[in-house]
C-alpha cells in the first residue's frame, strides 16, 4: 500500500513538474526595454569605457549578448518614434524633436509596440522620457501603455512656471502633472524611475509584462543622485552613467529575485549618440566619428545589450546590422503576436540574431536619415555617404561634403572611425549602395517627404502641460503682430514643422473663404526658394523668394496674383503675408509694409494639395524660377485662417 501511495505521489509530482516545465516553455516572455538618453557608444564598460565604472552592465554583457552595429536616430523624438512604431522616424513624419506644447505628436493611427503587446495580454508601463508629444492625445496612456510615470520630454526643456516663477519640468503620472521639478529635484529622477520599475515588475509578476524604461539620464543638465555625485572618475557625467548602471542592476536583480530572469528579455540601448557640444557633460562615442545630431556612426550607433538567461547565449556578440526599428516586430513575435500589415514598417524580427540562429542581418540595407534628408546607406561593412555631414562637435560645425554624384565610401569593419574614403577603389559597391539609396528616397523621400510617409498627429490650440510665464507672453506678442485681417482667429503655430515637412488634409490650414495671415522668421541662404506653399494651379497660395525678392502669390482661378517686396534684406528677417477681405494682399518685412495688391477675392475652396514648408510639391502655385527648395532657416511659422 505504502509503495502504491509513493508511486502515485511520485507520478503526480512528475506530472506537475512536467506541466510546470511545459508552461515555462510556452509562457510568453516578459520584455523590459531600458533606453538611455544621449549615452554614447563609448560610455559603458562593455563598449570600452575605462572611465565610467559599470559593473552591472559588464555583468549583463557577460551573461548576454552585445550588439555592436545597433542603430538609433540622430535625435530623441525620432529615435522614440522608431521604437514605438517600428519605422524610420521620417516615415511617420517625426523628423525632429518636439518642444513642449507642440501641436504635433505620434499619430493615433500608428500601431505602437505597446498597443500590440497589450493585444497579447501584456501589462504595459512606460517609465521615463516619452518625447512623442505632450498634448493629451499623444501621451503614452493613449498609445498602449496602462500607466505612465515620467518627464514627457527632455530635462533641459524647462519653462518658468506661472505658479512660482521657477524653471521646471513636469513630472507626469498617467495623464496628470503631479509635480513640477526644479533643477535640484532632478537629482532623484533615476532613483524614482527605478523604484517605479521595481514596483511595476513586482506587481506584474503573475502575467506577462512589457516595461519600457526610457531614462531621463544621461541628457544634460546632468543630475546624478546624492549617492553617486562626486564618486566617479569622470565628473558628474560619469556619476550619472554609474547611477544608470546601478538602476540596471536593480532591475536585473529584481527579476532574479522574483525568478523571472529565465522568462524575461531585457534590452539596453540609447536613443542617440553623445551630445559632444556639451563638453565634459556630453559623453563619448568611443572610436566612432561624430555625435548626437549627426549621421556619422557616433551619432546613431548605440551601445546595446540583450539579456535572457538560458535563451540568449552568455558572452555572445552580434555584429549584424540591427536597430531600434526592430524592437517592435521582435517583441511582438516573442509575445506570440503578429504585426498588422495595413501599414508598412521598416523594422524586422531580430529574434534569430538573439537566439544565435543566424549572424546575418535581416535588413537589405540600413538608412541614415537626418530629418527627411537621406545622408547615408549601409550594407554589410560598407557605408556610403551621399550628403554633407557635420560631426556635431560645435554649433555651425563644418560640413564634410558628399553628394550622390560624389559620395564617400567607408569600410566600417576596417575603418570604424570613418576616416578613409575608398569610393574610388570600389565603384561596384558605390553603384550598388546608390541604387538602394535611390530606392529608399523614392519611398520615404530625400529632403522632402516621399510617398511612403504617413502624417504625424496634430492637435489644434496646443498648450503646455502647466501654465508658464513665457507661454502667454509669446502668445500676446504674436497677437500684436497679427494684422487686422485675421483678428478674429487664433494663429496656429507650426513651430515644429521643418523645411521639407508638409501637412495633409485636415492637418493643413483650413483656408476656404478665410482671411489668411502667414508669419515667420527666415534666414535665406540662397536667393530663390519657397517658404510655404499650399495648393496648385487652380487654388492656392505661396510665399517665396525669387531672385532675392520676397513674393506672395494667390491663385483662385486661372490667373495668379503676385506681389513682390520693393526691397528684401539679407540675413534674418521676419515676414508677414496676408490675404484680407475683398482679396486685399499685403506683404511686410520686419513689421514694415513692403508690398500691397488685390486678388479677385478669397480662396473659394480648400487647396487640394499639401501645405508645404520650404518647398512646393506636385503642381506649383507660382513660377519659382531657378529653385523651389528653400535653403536656410524658417522658424516660428504661424498661420491664421480667420472668418471674414
Ligand atoms: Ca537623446
Amino acid at each position: 500500500m505504502k509503495t502504491r501511495i509513493f508511486l502515485l505521489v511520485a507520478a503526480l509530482l512528475a506530472f506537475v513538474c512536467g506541466y510546470a516545465r511545459a508552461a515555462e516553455r510556452t509562457a510568453p516572455p516578459n520584455i523590459v526595454l531600458i533606453f538611455i538618453d544621449d549615452m554614447g557608444y563609448g560610455d559603458i564598460g562593455p563598449f570600452g569605457s575605462t572611465k565610467n565604472r559599470t559593473p552591472q552592465l559588464d555583468r549583463m554583457a557577460r551573461e548576454g549578448m552585445k550588439f555592436t552595429s545597433f542603430y538609433a536616430a540622430p535625435v530623441c523624438s525620432v529615435s522614440r518614434a522608431q521604437v514605438m512604431t517600428g519605422c524610420y522616424g521620417a516615415r511617420v513624419s517625426i523628423p525632429g524633436v518636439f518642444p513642449p506644447g507642440s501641436a504635433h505628436g505620434i499619430n493615433k493611427d500608428e500601431h505602437t509596440v505597446a498597443e500590440l503587446m497589450k493585444t497579447q495580454g501584456y501589462a504595459t508601463m512606460c517609465i521615463g522620457k516619452w518625447h512623442l508629444g505632450d498634448q493629451p492625445p499623444f501621451l503614452p496612456t493613449r498609445h498602449g501603455f496602462d500607466h505612465y510615470f515620467g518627464l514627457p520630454y527632455s530635462n533641459d526643456m524647462m519653462k518658468k512656471a506661472k505658479i512660482n516663477g521657477q524653471l521646471v519640468v513636469p513630472l507626469v503620472r498617467d495623464e496628470q502633472v503631479i509635480e513640477l521639478l526644479t533643477n535640484d529635484a532632478q537629482n532623484r529622477i533615476v532613483e524614482r524611475y527605478t523604484e517605479e520599475a521595481v514596483k511595476f515588475i513586482t506587481q506584474s509578476k503573475g502575467k506577462p509584462f512589457f516595461l519600457y524604461l526610457p531614462h531621463t539620464a544621461v541628457h544634460t543638465p546632468v543630475h546624478p543622485g546624492a549617492a553617486f555625485a562626486g564618486k566617479s572618475a569622470n565628473g558628474r557625467f560619469g556619476d550619472w552613467v554609474e547611477e544608470v548602471d546601478w538602476s540596471v542592476g536593480r532591475v536585473l536583480n529584481t527579476l532574479r529575485e522574483l525568478k523571472l530572469d529565465r522568462n524575461t528579455l531585457v534590452m539596453f540601448s540609447s536613443d542617440n549618440g553623445p551630445w559632444l557640444i556639451k563638453g565634459a557633460d556630453g559623453g563619448s562615442a568611443g572610436p566612432l566619428r561624430g555625435g548626437k545630431g549627426t549621421t556619422w556612426e557616433g551619432g546613431v550607433r548605440e551601445p546595446t545589450l540583450a539579456w535572457w538567461p538560458g535563451k540568449v547565449a552568455s558572452g555572445s556578440v552580434c555584429a549584424a546590422v540591427a536597430g531600434n526599428i526592430d524592437f517592435l516586430p521582435t517583441f511582438v513575435k516573442l509575445a506570440g503576436g503578429t504585426v498588422p500589415t495595413d501599414k508598412k514598417i521598416d523594422g524586422k524580427d531580430i529574434s534569430p540574431l538573439l537566439f544565435g540562429q543566424t549572424k546575418e542581418s535581416p535588413h537589405e540595407a540600413r538608412y541614415y536619415y537626418h530629418g527627411y534628408k537621406l545622408q547615408a546607406v549601409r550594407v554589410g561593412p560598407w557605408k556610403l555617404a551621399i550628403a554633407p555631414q557635420s560631426e556635431g562637435r560645435k554649433k555651425g560645425d563644418e560640413m564634410v561634403p558628399a553628394s550622390l554624384d560624389k559620395p564617400r565610401l567607408y569600410n566600417l569593419d576596417a575603418d570604424i572611425g570613418e576616416r578613409n574614403d575608398v569610393a574610388a577603389a570600389h565603384p561596384d559597391v558605390v553603384s550598388r549602395l546608390k541604387a538602394l539609396a535611390l530606392k529608399m528616397a523614392a519611398d520615404i523621400g530625400d529632403g522632402q517627404p516621399g510617398p511612403g510617409v504617413r502624417p504625424a498627429g496634430l492637435v489644434e490650440n496646443p498648450v503646455t502641460l502647466y501654465p508658464t510665464e513665457d507661454g502667454p507672453k509669446r502668445k500676446g506678442a504674436a497677437k500684436k503682430k497679427s494684422p487686422p485681417a485675421a483678428k478674429n482667429a487664433k494663429p496656429v503655430s507650426h513651430d515644429a514643422l521643418k523645411i521639407g515637412d508638409a501637412l495633409d488634409g485636415e492637418a493643413a490650414p483650413q483656408v476656404a473663404n478665410r482671411l489668411i495671415t502667414i508669419t515667420c522668421e527666415v534666414e535665406p541662404k540662397s536667393p530663390d526658394g519657397v517658404i510655404v506653399a499650399h495648393g496648385g494651379k487652380a487654388v492656392g497660395y505661396s510665399l517665396y523668394l525669387k531672385s532675392g525678392r520676397l513674393m506672395f502669390t494667390v491663385r483662385a482661378g486661372k490667373e495668379p496674383t503676385s506681389i513682390a517686396a520693393s526691397e528684401t534684406p539679407t540675413g534674418r528677417f521676419s515676414v508677414e503675408a496676408a490675404l484680407a477681405a475683398g482679396g486685399q494682399m499685403r506683404l511686410a518685412i520686419n513689421g514694415k509694409e513692403v508690398a500691397t495688391g488685390k486678388n479677385a477675392g478669397l480662396l473659394h475652396r480648400q487647396p487640394q494639395e499639401r501645405f508645404c514648408v520650404g518647398f512646393d510639391d506636385a503642381v506649383p502655385v507660382a513660377d519659382y524660377g531657378r529653385a523651389s527648395k528653400f535653403e536656410g532657416v524658417i522658424e516660428h511659422l504661424k498661420v491664421t485662417a480667420g472668418v471674414p
